[in-house]
């Protein structure tokens, strides 16, 4: 496989390359094992010329607070260093992409401009926006998939029995080692180093989101958490995935959104372990059918995260259902509080808030909840994504989108026994959850963490510099 296959031009523009090339890195946060940046690396050697990698930080990207921007600007700042040693220089803007790059691109005088595929909206605005501004060529890499998206396939898919098929016929052609990027012999630019500290210091985000300080950010603490799961839980991971007390799952989720670690890299090692055979499938089934899956709804689903994205079927049978009557009505706020009659479904609020993840099994109940304990099922998939947005460190993603669109919309799903409010959509309880695993130990696990929690933020809000302060709200 040649590194082109990854490679999409986003306008016509032919130009021979004889100068500066530009990465516009977004998507895909790392030095090692980056498709985007080692293309670029290979256009400027072939003109003999620098490399740029731009990031451009928007400090209004939907749904992100203090807790996204943190572990971000964290990993961001392992980039740069490691750019540093290659010779290439790492520049950060602030602003709107659309106006920032062709900005740049002018500045420098670059001649070819790349950047990461992304199946999300906002993104293809900035790009189709930029596009129409330069006059040089521009390029899309997808460093995030194993198979490309849009080399996997070329329209929506079903289910993963539709995509699977087709991931498994070209993975043989994609899935293999990486180049490294090499020391960058051409550089003519000398950019002053990022104040990381004062960029963190003036963001204009949502504050009240605070850093999750159990998950190191950046792509080495990534390595390093790979490193464990393979040593200490793949092989349990069969048996043990759905247990939310357990913890037997990777915990990649977050490295793998901001790009700090490659998904090929992840399955690359997984495959070299010697692990238990069904615990290796199960994980690669997760990491490359799933969420592959999820970046082919939200390429060719312009509505990935609304009602009018969902399969026929299920808008038909939520429609007809939206009137039953629902014995609780929760509003968004108290969703938020984590104060609802169920103790199971306040626990996984809890984990959300103050770990900045929920295990997966519980991600389930919770949004299915959500559906339930709503006035429609608008409503629900917008609470739920809001909150999902809100405080996953892992949010904002494709796999959220879809996560919440399955469990409220049925999406890669198929219809099951009619019921209240749910018609066929699948149905969820917590009996389910006590057959499967032990739910005291999740709740008490998470009240105490909250109230924990809870204690010491009202303690460093009353006791700062010496004076008494009102405690913030946390929610708002
Ligand atoms: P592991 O079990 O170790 O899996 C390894 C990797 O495989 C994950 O990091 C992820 O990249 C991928 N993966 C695992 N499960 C899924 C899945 N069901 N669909 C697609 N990819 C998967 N995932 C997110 O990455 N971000 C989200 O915001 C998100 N929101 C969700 C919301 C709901 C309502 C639901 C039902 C699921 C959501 N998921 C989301 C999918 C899944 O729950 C998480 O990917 C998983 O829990 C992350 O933990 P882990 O890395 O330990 O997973
Ligand atoms: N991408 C950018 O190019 N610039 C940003 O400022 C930026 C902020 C941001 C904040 C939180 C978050 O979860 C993602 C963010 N992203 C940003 C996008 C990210 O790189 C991912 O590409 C998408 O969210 C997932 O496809």
């Amino acid at each position: 496989m040649h590194i082109e296959e990854r490679v999409r031009r986003l306008n016509d523009i032919e130009k021979e390359n004889n100068g500066l090339v530009i990465y516009w890195m977004s998507r895909d946060q790392r030095i090692q094992d980056n498709w985007s940046l080692l293309f670029s690396q290979r256009l400027a050697l072939k003109a003999k010329a620098p490399l740029i990698v731009v990031f451009c930080l928007d400090t209004t990207y939907p749904g992100a607070t203090f807790r996204s921007y943190s572990f971000m600007l964290k990993g961001l700042a392992q980039v740069e260093a490691q750019l540093k040693a290659l010779n290439i220089p790492f520049l950060l803007i602030q602003g709107q992409p659309e106006n920032e790059i062709p900005e740049i691109i002018k500045k420098t005088e670059a001649k070819v401009l790349v950047t990461d595929f992304d199946p999300l909206r906002i993104k293809a605005k900035w790009k189709s926006s930029i596009a129409k501004q330069i006059s040089i060529p521009f390029y899309e890499v997808d460093a995030h998939n194993i198979v490309p998206c849009f080399m996997a396939s070329p329209k929506l898919e079903f289910g993963a029995y539709t995509l699977r098929p087709k991931i498994n016929k070209l993975l043989n052609n994609y899935l293999h080692e990486f180049p490294q990027p090499e020391h960058h012999p051409f550089n003519q630019h000398s950019f002053p180093p990022v104040d990381w500290q004062h960029v963190t210091a003036t963001l204009s985000c949502n504050r009240k989101v605070t850093e999750i300080d159990e998950l190191i950010p950046g792509e080495e603490a990534a390595h390093s958490e790979l490193s464990t799961f393979i040593s200490n839980k793949l092989d349990q991971y069969a048996t043990l995935r759905n247990d939310p007390t357990a913890d037997a799952t990777s915990n990649l989720s977050p490295y793998i959104h901001f790009g700090q670690i490659s998904a090929q890299r992840v399955a690359l090692e997984v495959l070299k372990s010697d692990s238990d055979k069904n615990s290796a499938e199960a994980f690669l089934e997760e990491l490359i059918v799933r969420r592959e899956l999820s970046d082919n709804f939200c390429y060719y689903n312009a509505d990935y995260d609304n009602f009018n994205g969902l399969p026929a079927w299920a808008k038909t049978t939520l429609n007809e259902h939206r009137n039953d009557e629902r014995q609780w009505i929760y509003s968004s706020h108290e969703l938020e509080s984590a104060a609802t009659h169920d103790n199971a479904w306040n626990a996984a609020q809890k984990e959300l808030m103050i770990r900045g993840k929920m295990h997966g099994y519980m991600r389930m109940y919770w949004a299915k909840k959500i559906l339930e304990w709503t006035a429609s099922p608008e409503d629900a998939l917008s609470i739920a994504i809001y909150l999902n947005d809100k405080y996953a460190l892992d949010g904002r993603d494709p796999n959220g989108y879809v996560g919440c669109m399955w469990a409220i919309g049925g999406v890669h799903d198929r219809a099951w026994g009619t019921r209240s409010i749910y018609g066929k959509i699948r149905y969820m309880n917590d009996n389910g959850l006590k057959r499967k695993f032990n739910i005291q130990k999740y709740i008490v696990t998470y009240n105490t963490l909250s109230a924990n929690h809870f204690f010491n933020q009202f303690r460093s809000n009353t006791i700062k510099n010496g004076q008494k302060k009102a405690p913030g709200n946390f929610y708002s």
